[in-house]
């Protein structure tokens, strides 16, 4: 048992947990649903990617088919949920519900229903939903038949997408994200990252990184246009960005890996100048001059972009990076091949570095640079998880990973007073991972009961983390106790 006190949290500071459509819903073809790219993506580990099918092949495993059967159990997690004291919910809509193939010109009625019965659901339990409009599952028609991001087409895809959504959801959601963790694309050498980001599936003859380049400005024209059109129907909503904060450490105090970490937090973070700021930093244009990147953008794109800044920073953190002088005469980074091991941090199972710290210093980063609120979104430990012939599943690594995390977080808004919205935890109830497709890499604080191949009795289990995340909110952030 620990004795650290919290500060306590302001009274409208949301307390929540976040999930993602594809992750838990299942019910892959239910009500008229279209394929969606996590449709087609197979399951994995730690040591074999996800593959991607062009079709769904019979005997292949896609773990996303059934996530754990959300789209029928919701009402009873809700209530799970507000048991745990959580008043607000992050999740996505799944475009695919919505518009099937993505080009349809009107929306599919019985997508809209499930939604908009769902968040009826989380409201009467006293918790408001919080909604990413795109969760790394954009319709699989768009990648086949479009070429994903890279096609300016789905601009109009996706706002007409987002209209819809705004539409008939602005009286039941505030507080919307337009695309998940827009910068996970910078590690655009993993091919896994540009298709779930950008459905972007390479041809022959193509740079994968100006590619990427091309299909993140078109996402940062439709989030921008997103964010206008929602005032336009509701001046109330409030539109977020959303990006991975892994901050990038120099290795050393060796001015050329100070310079290095800092080309690399440019890297990876220039998605949050063009979504805070309104403009592309000087140092990325330059770049594409010197590697003759061809991006295609107007001057109607720049006022748009201006014209479409985000009201607040959404961001996910769980771990952070380091780097070092990769030698190259040109600064540049590459986050396939210039990362190193921290020797100060230890790892979880699947390799990601744990650091508290990290949180609070990318805050006061964020902060620094893009001067708007901010809401953690996703923060969380992806674990084995042992059920005990008793029912109880003891996570007490979790709880330590909370407890150092929420401190840290607390530090953030009481003594550095950065303008925190919320914080959710990352999959409070345990679901398919993004990277992997396992089940059994879990981050929940309510166990599902179900394998990586869906074999098992989806029985929910409350996890000694649900009791204690369950007192932290009760006290509004003050009892850490553990
Ligand atoms: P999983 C990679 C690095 C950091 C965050 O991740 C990531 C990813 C996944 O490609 O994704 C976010 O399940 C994402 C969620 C995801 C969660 O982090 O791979 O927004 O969809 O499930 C955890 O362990």
């Amino acid at each position: 048992m620990k004795q650290i006190q919290g500060y306590q949290m302001p009274k409208d500071f949301l307390w929540g947990g976040a999930v993602a459509a594809h992750q838990l819903e299942g019910a892959w073809q239910a009500d008229g649903k279209g394929v969606s790219i996590a449709d087609v993506m197979t399951g994995g580990n730690k040591e074999q990617a996800r593959q991607v099918t062009k079709t769904v092949e019979k005997g292949k495993v896609y773990p996303n088919h059934w996530g754990i059967d959300f789209y029928h159990q919701y009402p009873q997690d809700i209530k799970l949920f507000a048991e745990m004291g959580l008043n607000c919910f992050r999740t996505s809509i799944a475009w695919t519900r919505i518009f099937p193939n993505g080009d349809e010109s009107e929306p599919n009625e019985a997508g809209l229903k499930f939604y908009e019965n769902l968040f009826d659901e989380c409201l009467k339990n006293g918790i408001q939903p919080v909604i990413t409009l795109s969760h790394f599952e954009m319709p699989y028609h768009l990648v086949k038949e479009y070429g994903g991001w890279r096609n300016r087409e789905v601009i109009d895809f996706f706002t007409r997408f987002a209209e819809v959504c705004f539409k008939r959801f602005h009286n039941q959601v505030k507080y919307w994200m337009t695309f998940n963790e827009i910068n996970n694309q910078t590690s655009w050498a993993d091919p896994h990252h540009l298709l779930q980001n950008s459905g972007l599936i390479l041809n022959d003859d193509e740079n994968l990184e100006e590619a990427m380049f091309q299909a993140a400005h078109n996402e940062f024209i439709a989030s921008a246009k997103a964010v206008k059109i929602a005032h336009e129907i509701d001046n109330n909503l409030q539109v977020g960005a959303m990006v991975a904060m892994s901050p990038i450490y120099p290795m050393t105090a060796k001015p050329a890996d100070i310079l290095e970490a800092q080309r690399a937090m440019q890297t990876r973070y220039y998605y949050g100048d063009v979504q805070a700021l309104g403009e592309y930093p000087a140092w990325l244009i330059k770049y594409w001059d010197r590697h003759d990147y061809h991006i295609e953008i107007s001057d109607l794109d720049r006022q748009i972009l201006r014209e479409g800044t985000v009201d607040y920073m959404g961001f996910s953190y769980y771990m952070s990076f380091a780097t070092k002088d990769n030698g190259d005469e040109e600064l540049h980074f590459n986050e396939n091949t210039d990362l190193v091991d921290n020797p100060y941090l230890e790892k979880s199972d699947w390799g990601w570095q744990i650091d508290a710290k990290g949180l609070r210093y990318g805050m006061n980063w964020m902060n620094d640079r893009w001067h708007k609120p901010q809401f953690i979104v996703e923060n969380g430990f992806g674990a084995y998880d042992k059920l005990t012939d008793d029912g109880k599943i003891h996570d007490d690594y979790r709880i330590k990973y909370f407890h150092d995390h929420i401190l840290e977080m607390e530090k953030a808004v009481a003594e550095d007073g950065i303008d925190l919205i919320g914080y959710t935890p990352w999959g409070h109830i345990d679901l398919i991972s993004a990277s992997t497709g396992e089940m059994k890499k879990r981050y929940g604080m309510i166990y599902v009961d179900q394998d990586d191949e869906g074999n098992g009795s989806l029985k929910r289990l409350k996890k000694d983390s649900f009791y204690w995340y369950q007192q932290v909110i009760a006290s509004r952030g003050e009892n850490l106790n553990f």
